[in-house]
């Protein structure tokens, strides 16, 4: 066990249910603490470098439009196996997948508007964490 910090995306779709608080509540409850915290309206560079690693993938148009829809809320987390831990409370990436209890199976629409984005490495981790709050 070790203590990770991970970067956490409250996305388009979960502020405009007005789910913020239950979502940050689900991390805290679990463990996680917040210890930075940011709403912002993501650019479309900004969206594209974000997701640079999909690039090439032909859902990467559609990714960019969505995460530019509206604010989004950018965290990071810390605690624990945070990389991990958050990646369970999240559930499966398309939420007709997503375990009962998970935030995508309770908040999210779609495998487009699932709710949250959360890194999927300590190593992606540094990276997202550095993008949006510097070193
Ligand atoms: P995220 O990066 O947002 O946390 O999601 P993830 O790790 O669960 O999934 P990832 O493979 O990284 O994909 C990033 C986002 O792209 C959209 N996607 N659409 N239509 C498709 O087949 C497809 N696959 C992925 C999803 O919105 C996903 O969250
Ligand atoms: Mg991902």
């Amino acid at each position: 066990m070790s203590v990770e910090r991970t970067l956490s995306i409250i996305k388009p779709d979960a502020v405009a249910k007005n789910v913020i608080g239950e979502i940050v509540s689900r991390f805290e409850k679990a463990g996680l603490k917040v210890v930075a915290m940011q709403m912002k309206q993501l650019s479309k560079e900004e969206a594209e470098g974000f997701y640079a690693e999909h690039k090439e993938r032909p859902f990467f148009a559609d990714l960019v439009a969505f995460m530019t829809s509206g604010p989004v809320v950018v965290q990071v987390l810390e605690g624990e196996n945070a990389v991990l831990l958050n990646r369970e409370l999240m559930g499966a990436t398309n939420p007709k997948e997503a375990a009962e209890g998970t935030i995508r199976r309770d908040f999210a629409s779609s495998i487009d508007a699932n709710a949250v984005h959360g890194s999927d490495s300590t190593t992606s981790a540094a990276r997202e964490i550095a993008y949006f709050f510097g070193a």
